[in-house]
């Protein structure tokens, strides 16, 4: 036996990337602990959090995948076939080579879902197979946020909180002490402590409320007017940054004219927060620069109120002058490595398939058109967008295309690094669009209910088993990483192994230069000067950032300004408006309430130690939260007759599920419901699927086509109208 080495590697259980020590005995992880030399610099930060330390279990865990699987007997029947990878690779091939000439390259599909891993190989490989087919979540997480920030400043915006520089913070619809948990999370504990005012938007009281100064418990939904709001004040009581406004933002005029009618009284009518507090929240956040204005998932997730509210937050910036400000935000470079948009090779692909995309008569943003016309002006300071992302498939509209087969049947899907079945809108759909399909290949770590309905499930290598380069999709000059801790165990292998190789299969042999993931990863670095031996002994790539640079020169001695139609700050967004969106917020209000469905439902808020439907499998992190709970108000609990702990069943038009009661100080006439919930200990076949239709809050969403938001497609994940009712 060889003795036990020490290897720096990285944790890889969200998106944060820390740096882990692992002992290793032949090649068999043993104990992990944090490093201390690298993010997030001290054993503090990560003692808080709870995932790290069940790696060496989850490295070998029995619910794991570990050679490739080949469907025996019915689908959902729960009877494999141990195959070669090469069996699996050739057999994969060869259908899609038959599908692809039975009714063209769009009848193959993939779906991708949160930051697992690197989205560029499947990017590459559907690019050059010719199928503009990805189902992702970028309509309900991302999106919004770049897209908005980029037709207004031209560019997206790392948000920043320096407790020593920050004066005012203002988080809206996110929860980090939950969703972050790291080093983020500290600063923010931190930034409370010093007396610095803190405004959290929420209709729950949650543990990042808590430490406000002021909490503001919005109706789901109505953020656009609490935004509308806040300017309103800001301008009638001049408190706006004069000179920013004058020099560097366009359409002020407009704006005053349009905010007008968004009094306090009003817009406390909408949302429910009193019009003190709403006075009182304008007044900290404009008169206490340098402010963080950090928005969370919950706002991309409103339908259509997503994309009012980021031209609001965005506009909130501005006139207050802190964009670009340190302590604030800054406007992100381009990658010194490879860029995300030239690893997809979506510039040298895309002409071929692109009137095929789903949907492209409506969507404006999420489409070709939308990205090029706002490429055009990017590109004005040499800045690209990833392609991919935004312009992927409307999930409803695939999953009704593999079921329908209108407008063109899609008959295969290749699932990558997400389950579907519990983080897509509307369970049912999808469950019956994966039925239909002639080919279902799941990429996987463990087995979940999207793999039990699988023709081929291959085995992937995860957490210490592969190398990590990060780079937040290339929209910034920052990339994170380092090595893996050990060869992956058993049959298991990077999902870049198998595109490549089916790349190959598909002739696509001149597009995979690089053998290995890590000489793939060694490459994207190749432009910065760096080796991957000398990346990996930070992990870290991150020039100093840059503020104030629409200020700074060009060659022709002109401030660069903005990479926008004025050159400005679009207050007035007149890209948007040719682009047929409306050029100033424009928020719709709330329907009515449905009698039968008198309730507000709001799903996904995050909760340690999960991450969506993953992590319900290791033992030691189920039995710290073991159970999908359902939050309420004492009072609005109460007056339904029901107790904490109570199970109750929760309904939408769309569905049920079953969660436990949690009181919780919020808003009333709200539940709140937890997502990602199955039981990997129930059965692992149909019809139970790993207790599947049980609590899983999809199963009451829907993203029903027609009633998305035109602009991107973003639905409701939150609002929806509900009933509760206890279960005896
Ligand atoms: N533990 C854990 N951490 C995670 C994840 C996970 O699954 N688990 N997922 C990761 C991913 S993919 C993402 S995108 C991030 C998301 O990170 P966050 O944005 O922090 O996500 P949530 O916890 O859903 O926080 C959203 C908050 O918005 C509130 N909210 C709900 N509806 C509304 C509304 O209409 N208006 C307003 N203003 N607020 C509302 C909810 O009560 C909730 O507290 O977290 C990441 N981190
Ligand atoms: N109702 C509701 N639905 C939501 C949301 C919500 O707030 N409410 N949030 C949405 C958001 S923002 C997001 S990001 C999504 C998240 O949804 P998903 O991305 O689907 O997240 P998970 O459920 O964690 O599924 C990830 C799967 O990938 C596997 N995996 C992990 N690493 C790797 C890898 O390197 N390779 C491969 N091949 N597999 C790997 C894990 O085992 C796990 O089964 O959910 C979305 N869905
Ligand atoms: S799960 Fe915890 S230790 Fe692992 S990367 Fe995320 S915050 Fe860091
Ligand atoms: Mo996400």
């Amino acid at each position: 036996m060889d003795t036990a080495k020490k290897v720096k590697t990285n944790c890889r259980l969200c998106a944060y990337q820390c740096g882990l020590i692992a002992q290793v005995v032949n090649n068999t992880v043993i104990r992990v602990e944090p490093d201390p030399d690298r993010f997030p610099y001290g054993k503090r930060v990560q003692n808080r959090c709870q995932r790290w330390r069940a790696i060496p279990g989850i490295l070998d865990h029995p619910k794991r995948i570990n050679y490739p699987l080949k469907r025996q007997g019915q689908r959902g029947s729960g009877q494999w076939e141990t195959v070669t990878w090469e069996a699996a690779l050739d057999e994969i091939a060869a259908k899609l080579r038959t599908l692809k000439e039975k009714y063209g390259p769009e009848t193959v599909a993939t779906c991708i879902g949160g930051p697992h891993t690197n989205h560029w190989p499947l990017h590459r490989f559907m690019n050059l197979f010719g199928s503009p087919n990805n189902i992702g979540i970028n309509q309900i997480c991302w999106n919004a946020a770049i897209l908005v920030n980029t037709l207004t400043y031209g560019w997206t915006l790392g948000n920043e909180l320096d407790p020593d520089i920050t004066n005012c913070a203002l988080f809206w619809g996110v929860n980090p002490a939950q969703s972050d948990n790291s080093l983020f999370w500290q600063n923010i504990v931190e930034f409370a402590q010093s007396g610095k005012p803190l405004i959290v938007v929420d209709p729950r009281q949650t543990q990042t409320a808590r430490l406000a100064t002021l909490w503001l418990p919005i109706e789901p939904g109505t953020d656009p007017f609490l935004a509308l709001g806040l300017i309103h004040i800001i301008i009638e009581d001049g408190l706006y940054d004069h000179s920013f406004v004058e020099q560097w933002c366009h359409g002020f005029a407009e704006l005053a004219r349009h905010v007008a009618p968004y009094t306090p009284e009003y817009v406390a009518g909408i949302t429910g927060i009193p019009p003190k507090d709403i006075v009182r929240a304008a007044r900290l956040y404009a008169g206490n620069g340098p402010a963080c204005l950090y928005s969370g998932r919950a706002i991309d997730q409103i339908g259509y109120n997503t994309v009012p509210t980021h031209q609001g937050l965005a506009i909130l910036r501005a006139i207050t002058g802190n964009v670009d400000v340190p302590g604030a935000s800054h406007l992100t470079e381009m990658p010194d490595f490879i860029p995300e948009i030239d690893l997809e090779m979506s510039e040298q692909t895309v002409a071929s398939f692109r009137g095929k995309q789903l949907g492209r008569e409506r969507l404006v943003l999420q489409s070709y058109r939308g990205y090029e016309k706002l490429r055009e002006h990017t590109l004005k300071q040499g800045k690209r967008l990833p392609m991919r992302y935004f312009t992927s498939a409307h999930p409803d509209l695939a999953f009704q295309a593999m079921i329908e087969g209108k407008p063109y049947p899609i008959k295969a899907l290749m699932v990558m690094a997400t389950n579907p079945l519990l983080t897509q809108p509307n369970t049912k759909l999808v469950y019956q669009a994966l039925k239909s399909l002639e080919l279902l290949v799941v990429l996987e770590l463990f087995e979940t209910p999207t793999t039990m309905l699988a023709d081929y499930v291959l085995p992937i290598a995860g957490v210490l088993e592969k190398p990590l380069f990060e780079y937040d999709r290339g929209t910034a000059n920052v990339a994170y990483g380092g090595e893996a801790a050990v060869e992956p165990y058993y049959q298991r292998r990077p999902d870049y192994y198998f595109w490549r190789e089916l790349g190959i299969r598909l002739g696509q042999e001149d597009s995979w230069p690089w053998p290995t993931y890590r000489e793939a990863l060694a490459q994207c670095l190749k432009p910065t000067g760096l080796t991957w031996e000398e990346f990996c002994q930070t992990g870290l790539y991150c020039p100093p950032v840059e503020y104030y640079k629409y200020q700074s020169l060009d060659e022709q001695n002109r401030p660069l300004g903005f990479a926008t139609a004025s050159g400005k700050v679009e207050l007035y967004n007149r890209l948007l408006e040719e682009l047929g969106g409306s050029p100033l917020p424009q928020p719709k209000k709330i329907a009515a309430p449905d009698p039968r469905f008198p309730l507000q439902l709001i799903t996904g808020a995050r909760v340690q130690p999960y991450f969506a439907s993953s992590y319900r499998q290791p033992a030691d992190l189920r039995a710290l939260h073991p159970e999908p709970l359902a939050e309420m108000s004492p009072a609005t609990a109460t007056a339904y007759g029901l107790a904490e702990g109570d199970w109750i069943l929760v309904e939408t038009r769309h569905g049920n599920g079953r969660f436990k009661l949690k009181f919780t100080p919020m808003r009333e006439q709200v539940v709140s419901i937890e997502y990602g919930w199955w039981f990997p200990e129930l059965d692992n076949r149909e019809p139970e699927l790993g207790g599947l239709w049980l609590s899983n809050a999809n199963n009451l969403t829907s993203a029903n086509f027609p009633d998305a938001e035109p602009l991107i497609g973003t639905w409701n994940y939150n609002g929806i109208p509900c009933r509760i009712e206890k279960i005896t």
